[in-house]
């Protein structure tokens, strides 16, 4: 199906449109996805580094792997798939972009409207109390440096401000996420596997609410059979496209 026919079904009513992404939307600004053929699980097992017991049992292997990726962040912009949701935002159409990265590159896109389902790396928590502070900078990023503690425990550890596998997600963000895609008449999935939950739950919730499914992706996924519309490519390239379209039908209906 063209571009062109999508974006006319999909414009047949006013659209309330909510964006689930994942590390796919992030590959071109150089983030390494999770479980691609490059995907930075695949020398490790995700038990082996993002788990509460990994780190308590080798803190210094997921410091030493948080750094790795923090060095690449430091050098990654947002690409034009990050822009293209933020200019949907700006039309009034999208409500909102529910996010599993933790790479803060769409709020650097300027989208207003973000939920961090799965936190945010650039900041270290303290295990212990509440204090957090931002450590994307590149002397904390390079150094070697012992383990980061916490300055007001003194012996506490810091770690990233990020949900591992089995931790709750935190329940404020996930409520928000939960209103949203009951909201949406239009869900764009973007770059996710689909395969972490409670994340990977969403889209069956918007179909079960009635919404139309469009899925970007350069491969099937199991939510591939469930989506509407899917459309095949690197989404830096697909989805400025479309979003361009669909403004464009959206003015022509609706303004
Ligand atoms: C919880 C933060 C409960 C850390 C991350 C069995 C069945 C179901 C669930 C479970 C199960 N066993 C365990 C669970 C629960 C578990 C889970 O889902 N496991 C899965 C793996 C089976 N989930 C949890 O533990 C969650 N918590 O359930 O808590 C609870 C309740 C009460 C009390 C205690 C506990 C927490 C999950 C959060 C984990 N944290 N990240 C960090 O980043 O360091 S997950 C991690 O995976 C990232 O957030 C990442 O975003 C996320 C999802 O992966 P994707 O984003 O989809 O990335 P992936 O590489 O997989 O895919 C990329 C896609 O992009 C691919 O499809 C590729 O084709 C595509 N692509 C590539 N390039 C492009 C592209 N597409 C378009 N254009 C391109 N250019």
């Amino acid at each position: 199906m063209s571009l062109d026919s999508i974006t006319n079904e999909l414009t047949e009513q006013k659209s309330i449109i909510v964006a689930v992404v994942g590390a796919g939307i992030s590959k071109a600004s150089g983030m390494p996805t999770f479980r691609g053929e490059d995907g930075m699980w695949n020398q490790y097992h995700a038990q082996d580094l993002a788990t509460p017991y990994a780190f308590n049992n080798n803190p210094n292997l997921v410091w030493e792997w948080y750094r790795a990726r923090m060095r690449i962040l430091l050098e990654a912009q947002p690409n034009p798939a990050h822009h293209a949701l933020t200019m949907l935002e700006k039309e009034g159409i999208l409500l909102g972009v529910i996010t599993q990265n933790v790479d803060g590159l769409q709020e650097i896109a300027k989208t207003k409207n973000i939920v961090e389902v799965h936190g945010r790396i650039r900041y270290a928590r303290c295990q212990d109390c509440d204090f957090i502070q931002r450590w994307d900078n590149k002397d904390f990023a390079k150094e070697k440096r012992k383990l980061p503690k916490c300055p007001r425990c003194e012996d506490s550890l810091l770690r990233p401000d990020v949900v591992w596998f089995g931790e709750p997600l935190n329940q404020i963000k996930w409520q928000k996420a939960v209103e949203w895609v009951n909201q949406a008449n239009i869900l764009l999935i973007i770059g996710t596997s689909g395969v972490v939950h409670p994340v990977a739950s969403l889209p069956w919730a918007a179909k079960k609410n009635g919404a139309k499914l469009v899925e970007f992706n350069i491969e099937e996924t199991p939510l591939t059979s469930l989506s509407d519309y899917s459309l095949f490519g690197p989404c830096e390239q697909i989805l400025p496209e479309f979003s361009e379209t669909l403004i464009k039908k959206y003015a022509e209906r609706y303004k």
